[in-house]
């Protein structure tokens, strides 16, 4: 029997997290939809927008077209909920690489992503009027970027938020925990999004991390912490909103953790046959995260079939336009990858710009 018994010891189980709709569309006792009705049709669009986006893409990797890609099929809510408490205006999204329907919701033109999937510099670049820095491919360092942000808003006087999300694999590089101790410090208004899907790449969740609550480690750096059903947009969006009114208030970052499912691969790269094991992932189908609104809508009336399919046609049509105009696009020259990596080319990267330029000649 030990003697000295520590104050602060881990849960032997994950809380409950926060959930208002279940996976048939119906509010949970006590709660209340924290979005109108015209809101949550928006949602639907821009989430059928991720997903019929990601379906195009993966037909034409599959043809050889296309290089590869992130998908974002079921995380859609997961990604969208925590975007529609931001302002596109005035906040801003540090993201990783598998958010699409945030981005879209940012202000992120089509053609932009069909650029960017076909490997073109300019899709790598934001429009500037978009506030989303650019895809971040190496784990976790768009972290410190977005409390730098979030703290330089703060230093301008601005009220804007800024919301780095990142996955579960990535909160284990050391960049995630500097990242919370120092906007901690700072009172930064900063949301830490961290999208549990269960996998980072073929890494289980299990052995990613020794805690049950990743939510749990804000409490570390002194800042709150939340779990919420990741495939639950309203749970989502009601969270991340008190989060973000907090941040807004000076009250500093809270830590949003969304526990959801990867229902695709990591990447086109990536056979997830080799080691999801299917039983769970057909639990995850039954969660769906954009049924669970439509079923919620049409429950009021407010959808049915027919608009899906409306939707799901002026998607397809979106999404052939955009690459249509980015198949278009001349190819990327390779002293592109010098351009646009600082405002003011620094003398080392001209030199080398320059030695690549004279090896072509
Ligand atoms: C610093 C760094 N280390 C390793 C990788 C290789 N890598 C790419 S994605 C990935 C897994 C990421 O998992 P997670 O953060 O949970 O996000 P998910 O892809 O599941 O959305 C790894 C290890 C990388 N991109 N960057």
């Amino acid at each position: 029997m030990a003697k000295y018994t520590p104050q602060f010891m881990p849960n032997a189980k994950p809380v409950d997290p926060l959930r208002v709709l279940d996976e048939h569309g119906k509010l949970l006792p006590g709660q209340t939809a924290p979005m109108t009705d015209e809101q949550a049709a928006y949602a639907i669009r821009v989430m059928m927008m991720g997903r019929g986006f990601d379906e195009k893409s993966f037909s034409l990797q599959r043809q050889g077209r296309l290089g590869t890609f992130a998908p974002v099929i079921g995380q859609e809510a997961s990604t969208l909920g925590p975007a529609m408490a931001l302002d596109p205006k005035r906040d801003w999204i540090a993201p990783q690489y598998r958010e699409l329907p945030a981005l879209l919701h940012m202000g992120l033109p089509f053609e932009n992503v069909a650029l960017y999937r076909l490997g073109r510099q300019a899709g790598a670049c934001i429009p500037a009027n978009v506030h989303v820095l650019p895809h971040q491919i190496s784990l976790a360092a768009q972290i410190p970027h977005a409390v730098g942000l979030g703290w330089g808003l703060k230093l301008q006087g601005k009220d804007g938020v800024s919301m780095a999300f990142f996955g579960d694999g990535a909160s284990s590089e050391g960049d995630f925990h500097e990242s919370c101790n120092l906007a901690g410090v700072m009172k930064a208004p900063v949301i830490f999004l961290l999208q549990d899907n269960g996998w980072a790449i073929s890494t289980p969740r299990a052995i990613q991390t020794a805690t049950v609550d990743f939510a749990a480690r804000a409490l570390g750096y002194g800042f709150p912490g939340i779990a919420v059903d990741g495939n639950d947009l309203f749970a989502l969006y009601g969270a991340t909103s008190e989060a973000v009114a907090r941040a807004r208030a000076g009250e500093g970052p809270t830590l949003v953790e969304s526990r959801t499912f990867r229902m695709w691969a990591h990447t086109t790269a990536d056979d997830p046959t080799r080691y999801v094991d299917p039983k769970v992932l057909e639990q995850w189908k039954k969660k769906d995260p954009i049924e669970r609104v439509q079923k919620y809508l049409a429950a009021k009336g407010k959808w049915n079939d027919a608009m899906t399919q409306k939707i799901k046609d002026e998607v397809a049509a979106a999404v052939e336009k955009a690459y249509d105009y980015a198949f278009n696009y001349p190819p990327s020259k390779p002293e592109e990858l010098f351009e646009q990596v600082f405002a003011e080319v620094t003398p080392q990267l001209a030199r080398q710009r320059e030695r690549h330029l004279a090896s072509r000649s």
